[in-house]
C-alpha cells in the first residue's frame, strides 16, 4: 500500500501537502474526500472532516497539512527546514502568513466574481460529491457554506476594495522576489514555500479571475506556482541556478518587502485575535487537553481591527497561534546575538511585535486535534 492523500484540486490546504509530497518525491495516491473510504474509514480517526488527510502506507491517519509535512520532516532529517536562524524564522513566517494571512483575498477572488468563476467552481464542488440523488443539492449547500466563510474572513462590500489593494501590493512585491530566485530562500523550497502555496495555488493561482490577474501581472509568481507542483527544480529561466538554500543565512531584501506588505493587515489582525481569544479563555477556563475549536464558542470569538481607516471583523481562530508558536519557539531557542539579528530583521518589515503576541495558553496537536496544553 502506498500513502493515500485525501484532498481536492480546489482545496486550499490540500495544495500545501500535495506540493510537499511532490517536491520530496514521496509516492502517493490521491483520493477525493467524496470517496467512500473517506467517510467509512478516515473521518473517525481524523476527528474532523477536513482535508488534507494522509493515510500513511503503515495505516496511520494524519489530519492537517502542517502535521502531514511535520510527519515527513521528522522522519527524514528535516530537508525543508533551513538550519540557520533568520532563514528559519522567515520560513516559519511565510508558512503562517500563507496558511492564515491570505484567506481574505483567497475567498474574495473565489466567491465575489461569479461571472468568471461560477461554472469552474460548480464543476469542482459537484465532482467532490459522490453520484447520488442529492448531489446537486449538496453541491449548492457546500458552495453556500464556503461563500459564507468569505464573510467570516472579513470580506464585505465595504472592505473588498482594500482587500484587493492589499493583495495586489503583496502579489507585486512577491513577483519581484521570484524574478530573482525560484523559491523563497533560493534554489529549493522551504517549509514557508509550502504554506504560501496554499492560497496561491488552489484559489489565487487557479480560479479563473485571480489566475488571470496572476498570469498578466505577476508572471514570476505564476511560474513559482507551477514549479511548486513539479518534482524537479523547474527553473530553466535561471541560467546560473544553484542548489539548496542561500548561503550564510542570507535573506534577500525582496522578501522583506513582501513581508512589509503582508504585515499591513496580518499584524493588526493577529493582535486583535490574541486579545479576543485571551478574553474568551479568561471566561472559559480550559482544562489541559480540551479541544481548541476552529471558532471559539460557535463563532462568537471575533477580531476587530482597522487597516488604513477600514474596519474589519473576522473570526478569531486559535490555529493561527499554533503556527505562530512555532516561529516564536525558534526565536526563543536562539542565542542573544541571533535574537538581536532576528529582531532587527523583523523590525525592518514591521513584524517584530509578532515575536511577543501570545495566547495565555499554549496549543498542541494531539491525536489529530488542536488542544490547549
Ligand atoms: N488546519 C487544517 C485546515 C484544513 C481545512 O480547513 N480544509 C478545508 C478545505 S481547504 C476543509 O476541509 N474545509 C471543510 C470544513 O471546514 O468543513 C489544515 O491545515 O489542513
Amino acid at each position: 500500500m502506498t500513502h493515500a492523500l485525501y484532498a481536492l484540486p480546489h482545496s486550499l490546504y490540500s495544495g500545501r501537502a500535495r506540493s510537499y509530497l511532490i517536491k520530496n518525491n514521496i509516492p502517493f495516491q490521491e483520493f477525493s474526500c467524496g470517496h467512500e473510504s473517506y467517510k467509512a474509514e478516515i473521518v473517525a480517526e481524523a476527528k474532523l472532516a477536513t482535508i488534507p488527510v494522509l493515510r500513511t502506507e503503515e495505516g496511520q491517519v494524519i489530519r492537517d497539512g502542517a502535521a502531514i509535512i511535520e510527519y515527513f520532516e521528522a522522519a527524514n532529517g528535516r530537508p525543508c527546514l533551513p538550519a540557520t536562524p533568520k532563514q528559519q524564522i522567515i520560513s516559519g513566517l511565510f508558512d503562517l502568513i500563507g496558511a492564515e494571512g491570505l484567506l481574505r483575498p483567497a475567498m474574495h477572488y473565489r466567491w465575489n466574481f461569479p461571472e468568471e468563476n461560477l461554472s469552474f467552481l460548480h464543476y469542482h464542488f459537484f465532482h467532490s460529491q459522490r453520484d447520488h440523488p442529492e448531489r446537486e443539492a449538496k453541491t449548492q449547500y457546500m458552495m453556500d457554506k464556503m461563500r459564507y466563510a468569505a464573510t467570516v474572513f472579513g470580506v464585505t462590500d465595504d472592505s473588498r476594495e482594500l482587500v484587493e489593494t492589499l493583495y495586489m501590493e503583496f502579489l507585486l512585491a512577491l513577483d519581484k522576489h521570484f524574478e530573482q530566485y525560484p523559491y523563497l530562500l533560493g534554489w529549493k523550497p522551504c517549509i514557508g514555500d509550502f504554506g504560501l502555496l496554499a492560497p496561491l495555488f488552489a484559489h489565487l493561482g487557479r480560479d479563473p479571475k485571480p489566475l488571470q490577474i496572476m498570469q498578466q501581472q505577476a508572471v514570476h509568481v505564476y511560474r513559482w506556482v507551477e514549479r511548486m507542483n513539479r518534482s524537479n527544480q523547474d527553473a530553466p529561466e535561471c541560467y546560473n541556478a544553484g542548489s539548496g538554500f542561500l548561503a550564510d543565512d542570507q535573506i534577500p531584501d525582496t522578501l522583506l518587502t513582501v513581508l512589509r506588505a503582508a504585515a499591513q493587515d496580518f499584524l493588526p489582525e493577529t493582535r486583535a485575535a490574541a486579545q479576543s481569544i485571551n478574553g474568551w479563555l479568561a471566561d472559559n477556563p480550559a482544562v489541559s487537553g480540551d479541544r481548541a475549536s476552529r471558532y471559539l464558542g460557535q463563532n462568537d470569538g471575533k477580531s476587530h481591527f482597522v487597516v488604513r481607516g477600514q474596519s474589519f471583523e473576522t473570526g478569531a481562530q486559535p490555529y493561527r497561534f499554533f503556527q505562530l508558536q512555532i516561529v516564536q519557539d525558534a526565536y526563543k531557542s536562539c542565542d542573544d546575538a541571533e535574537r538581536a539579528g532576528i529582531e532587527t530583521m523583523l523590525d525592518s518589515c514591521g513584524l517584530q511585535e509578532l515575536l511577543t503576541i501570545e495566547l495565555d495558553r499554549r496549543l498542541e496537536q494531539r491525536d489529530n486535534l488542536e488542544v490547549w496544553v
